[in-house]
């Protein structure tokens, strides 16, 4: 048996804050209750197989820099697809994770035909479930690769070729029967090529159609296989096409209504994408909150002077507290949880990197959990929003949201009142200064 690569590192644990073992948690303590949940229960924090055991360090600019036994970024054997999976069980035990994500074709050997695809895949299921098993690390999601192979250029379910779809089709049954089969909380959809890359080529409404039929397919094969986890979509505006179908959780949740599948899919909301769009990362968890859709998140940023899917680790505390009070406002997570589907930069090869990063990520979590759930139990915040709708509780404002006051009557109340009501301060800063006394 070869020895791990991980076996000079150490187990991670909780060291507390005063502590400068760069190799523990200062700010994660597993079982910590706050706001009546554990840090664990309320984090739910997930490795991606992806980004950390799949890419191998390259850029468009240059090969792979990461010397790993499993070689990323070479032809994956059987050998090696097996190599990666020990590997990675081994880094998931040491850093204490709950849970894990993966792509099929993250995990699987590499395949030809559509044969060789099913065969492949049911292996590496079948092995994962005996490491499962063994070091009871669980599938957060699981989710099909539908934009790395050629025939996806144009799309997996919005391709001009019903054949493609067919096989995107295949891919998608057999990874929701594995996520099943492994017993993940969630599915993930995320259209990276459902989206074009000129207009002057593309049917956009014959594409939407397909698409709302796949998701469609997707969820009655769901009922009909007994998967109880959530079917989830993962927004995000553009890259590698110009244009995304499901750019952002309002434009999603859009998309949902018009196919009938508003009460059957959420999302999952990935800190990044959110800024790709335009909006920042709270927005969409409040967004997703206000429409009954909020998932699961991907918990991977952007640079600011980058424009592109940089998929970094999170280090920014202040913001990340805004997004948790905004979880945390939402009930929390049901399935979902944070995965961290981030890369360590190119030039941190060494496997210690892994482990700083994680670490990292997930102590910037378990010290805005901790801030969030204070200005929730501070109350201030909420009880300044909640005074500053107050009107609409009373009967005049209950009787233009019931209808029991038409638009007519509505302006007759504002003449008949000869009403004269003044702009009343948002004390936006003020608010803001409360917020930065959290963090
Ligand atoms: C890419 C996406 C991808 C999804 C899963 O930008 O974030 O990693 O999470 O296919
Ligand atoms: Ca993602
Ligand atoms: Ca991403």
């Amino acid at each position: 048996m070869l020895m791990s690569y991980f076996a000079d590192l150490p187990t991670i644990q909780y060291d507390g804050p005063e502590s400068r073992n760069p190799l523990a948690f200062r700010w994660y303590d597993a079982n910590r209750n706050v706001m009546g949940k554990t840090m664990r229960e309320h984090l739910r924090w997930a490795i991606c197989y992806w980004h950390s055991f799949a890419w191998a360090g390259s850029d468009v600019f240059g090969a792979g820099t990461f010397e790993r036994p499993w070689a990323p970024g070479q032809p994956v054997t059987p050998e090696r697809a097996q190599i990666k999976l020990n590997a990675a069980f081994d880094f998931f035990a040491k850093m204490q994770a709950p849970f894990f994500c993966f792509h099929d074709v993250d995990a699987m050997a590499d395949y030809e035909t559509i044969g060789e695809y099913s065969n492949n895949l049911a292996t590496i299921v079948q092995a994962m479930e005996g490491k499962i098993a063994e070091t009871g690390v669980e599938l957060l999601w699981g989710t099909a690769n539908l934009f790395g192979h050629p025939r996806y250029a144009a799309g997996a379910a919005t391709n001009p070729e019903p054949e493609i779809f067919a096989w995107a089709a295949h891919q998608v049954r057999s990874m929701l029967e594995a996520t099943h089969r492994l017993k993940g909380a969630n599915y993930v959809l995320w259209g990276g090529r459902e989206g074009y890359d000129t207009i002057l080529n593309t049917n956009l409404a014959r594409e939407m159609d397909q698409l709302g039929r796949f998701m469609s397919m997707v969820v009655e094969h769901k009922h009909k296989i007994g998967f109880a986890g959530a079917i989830l979509i993962e927004p995000k505006p553009h890259e590698p096409t110009k244009h995304q179908y499901d750019r952002d959780a309002a434009t999603v949740y859009g998309f949902l209504k018009r196919y009938g599948l508003e009460n059957e899919v959420k999302v999952n909301i990935e800190a990044n994408h959110a800024t790709l769009a335009g909006n920042s990362f709270e927005h969409e968890i409040a967004t997703a909150n206000a429409l009954g859709i909020m998932g699961s998140i991907d918990m991977n940023r952007g640079d600011p002077q980058n424009g592109w899917d940089t998929d970094q680790f999170p280090n920014n505390v202040p913001e990340m507290t805004l997004a948790l009070y905004h979880l945390l406002k939402g009930g929390g997570f049901t399935t979902g949880g944070f995965n961290f589907d981030a890369k360590v930069r190119r030039q941190s090869m060494d496997a210690e990197d892994l482990f700083h990063a994680h670490i990292g990520g997930v102590d910037v979590l378990a010290r805005s959990l901790v801030n969030a759930a204070a200005i929730i139990e501070d109350g201030t915040l909420d009880h300044f929003v909640a005074e500053r709708y107050a009107g609409w509780n009373d009967a005049f404002g209950q009787n233009i949201l019931t209808g029991a006051l038409d638009l007519a009557g509505t302006a007759d109340h504002a003449v008949f009142s000869n009403s004269n009501p003044k702009a009343v301060s948002g004390r936006q800063e003020f608010l803001e200064n409360l917020i930065n006394n959290f963090c």
